[in-house]
């Protein structure tokens, strides 16, 4: 163990810990917009009430998300210095634009949101909330185009005087093929988990408390909850297999590992279970449907796919003696573990519209709530395989073809620093986590809130109410 297996494990575990709170924020974030919307439309108090309930849920994740995320940014200076100052021009500016967006629309909105109930008018108010949503979905954009960069560099120039990746072309870094692929399916993956958060509870009181007065805003949690969950399972589907063809092209590597496929078949069969020797160098066993894995990597059913040890030989021969092959268990199991997770999460949501379907009620069921309160957890598992099969596939790689991860760490950090600050945010992390979770937990079961009948909502009424933010 040295320096720079700690730094990498200190990332990779602080980071799927901060995406455990982006997604539902992300997510949560336009939900809570729609509830409030459907209130401000038709009156109706259980969306308010709805709005008022998920809003709880959503504030709670937000500022866990925060949290994480400021920890985040410390590590590029303190571990990765060098990865820094390589990619800083580039990064400079996504990542400003990044912290610009996020903090002026997502921390200034969510604030008017929060003290804006009765004191903004009521249009502004319902604004601020899709003000703070979209910025945090722009906001996300940004930084995904800073990963992306690193898969795939484009827009740049290196300049051997300094060492460092200049910028060239901003455009060509926010176009990106893979930060604009990556995107639509980071997002679908998110609402995923918000709409499986959205069912996860209403069903909870649906099937614990049965004549509850509120049964009506449960059940369409419920269903509204499914069918994103749905609709987002669809979107995650296209776009991952869009994402898996471009990987083909600008990281052959991953999907080589991503499919434990040794030697460059065409046309290639798909895995459905490979079990590799335990160097990674050959398979041993290995279930497979043929012109598959082709026609998912090329769009072509006798497309031509390449192997891990012909990549192996040909990087080898570019860049020089070494390994250029990430650590294949991990890229093989994390692939599948990500479709699987994000797949049971979908069927869930089917088997909950078909519970409720033409007015049924919710069965007395101990496996349906079961089934529902593990709903969340699946996508969210589900995202962090994902994340783990990109990061790790990039192996090893920090900057794809340009520089290797070992060049990337902070060359004056000792491995007692490092182990004293991954040892200290892990323990500071597992205290915010039992946190979060009790308190979740906690204005989960609360329930919907109590409301005062709001007048029927009527636009012109907003001005006579005064714009005051403050007693
Ligand atoms: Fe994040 C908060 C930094 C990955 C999406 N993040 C957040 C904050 C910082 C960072 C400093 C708090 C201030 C703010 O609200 O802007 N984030 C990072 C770093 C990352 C990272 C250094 C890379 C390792 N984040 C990341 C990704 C996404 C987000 C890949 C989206 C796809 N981050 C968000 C967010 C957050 C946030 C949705 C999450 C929860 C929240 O705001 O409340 O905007
Ligand atoms: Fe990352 C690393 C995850 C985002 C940058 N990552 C890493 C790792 C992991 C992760 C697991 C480890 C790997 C190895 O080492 O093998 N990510 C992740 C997640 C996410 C992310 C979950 C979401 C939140 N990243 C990201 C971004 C960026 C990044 C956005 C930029 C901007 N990463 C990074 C770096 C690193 C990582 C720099 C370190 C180095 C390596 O490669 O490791
Ligand atoms: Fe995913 C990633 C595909 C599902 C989440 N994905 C990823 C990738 C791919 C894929 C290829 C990589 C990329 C690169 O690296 O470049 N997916 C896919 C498919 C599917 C999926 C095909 C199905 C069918 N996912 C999924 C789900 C989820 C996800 C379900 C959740 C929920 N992913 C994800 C994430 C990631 C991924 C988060 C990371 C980021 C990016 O995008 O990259």
């Amino acid at each position: 163990v040295d320096a720079l297996d700690v730094a990498r494990w200190q990332f990779g575990v602080t980071t799927v810990y901060h995406f455990l709170f982006v997604p539902l924020t992300i997510g949560l974030s336009v939900l809570v917009a729609i509830l409030q919307t459907l209130w401000h439309r038709t009156g109706d108090e259980k969306y308010l009430k709805l709005t008022k309930f998920y809003g709880k849920l959503f504030l709670i994740n937000f500022a866990m998300g925060v949290v994480t995320g400021i920890v985040q940014e410390f590590q590029f200076g303190m571990n990765w210095s060098d990865y820094s100052r390589f990619v800083g021009d580039i990064f400079g500016a996504p990542l400003a634009i990044e912290a610009l967006v996020a903090f002026f629309l997502e921390s200034t909105f969510i604030g008017l949101w929060i003290f804006g109930w009765d004191r903004l008018p009521k249009r502004l108010h319902l604004a601020s909330i899709w003000a703070a949503a979209i910025g945090t979905n722009l906001s996300a954009y940004f930084i995904l185009a800073a990963n992306s960069f690193m898969q795939n560099p484009v827009g740049y120039r290196y300049n051997p005087d300094t060492g460092r990746a200049e910028l060239t072309d901003f455009v060509a870094v926010l176009t990106n093929k893979v930060a604009l692929i990556t995107f639509p399916h980071t997002i679908a993956g998110a609402f995923l988990v918000a709409g499986s958060l959205l069912v996860a509870v209403a069903l909870w009181h649906l099937i614990r408390n049965r004549d509850s007065a509120d049964t009506p805003a449960y059940r369409f949690a419920a269903r509204f909850g499914a069918w994103v969950t749905l609709a987002s399972a669809t979107l995650v589907v296209i776009t991952g297999d869009i994402q898996g063809k471009i990987m083909t092209q600008v990281q052959p590597m991953k999907m080589a590992a991503a499919e434990g496929l040794y030697t460059t078949e065409s046309p290639a069969s798909f895995s459905v279970l490979t079990i590799g020797s335990l160097d990674g160098s050959r398979e041993l066993f290995a279930l497979k449907i043929p012109y598959l894995l082709s026609y998912l990597g090329t769009g072509d059913p006798n497309g031509t796919v390449q192997g891990i040890n012909d990549l192996q030989a040909l990087y080898s021969a570019q860049y020089g003696a070494g390994s250029y092959t990430p650590i294949i268990p991990v890229t093989y199991w994390s692939f599948r573990l990500m479709i699987g997770f994000g797949l049971a999460a979908a069927a869930i949501a089917l088997l909950v519209l078909w519970t409720q379907r033409k007015g049924r009620t919710v069965p007395n069921s101990k496996w349906l709530l079961r089934a529902g309160l593990a709903m969340p957890i699946l996508p969210l598992l589900a995202n962090s395989f994902g994340w783990i099969f990109t990061e790790m596939g990039r192996q090893p790689w920090i900057v794809f073809g340009e520089m290797l991860t070992r060049d990337g760490v902070s060359r004056s950090v000792s491995l007692t620093e490092v182990l004293t600050s991954f040892t200290a945010f892990t323990l500071i992390y597992a205290v915010l986590a039992v946190i979060e979770v009790k308190l979740l937990i906690r204005y989960a079961k609360a329930g919907v809130p109590e409301v005062t009948p709001a007048p029927e909502p009527d636009d012109t009424d907003d001005a006579e109410r005064p714009l005051a933010f403050a007693y």
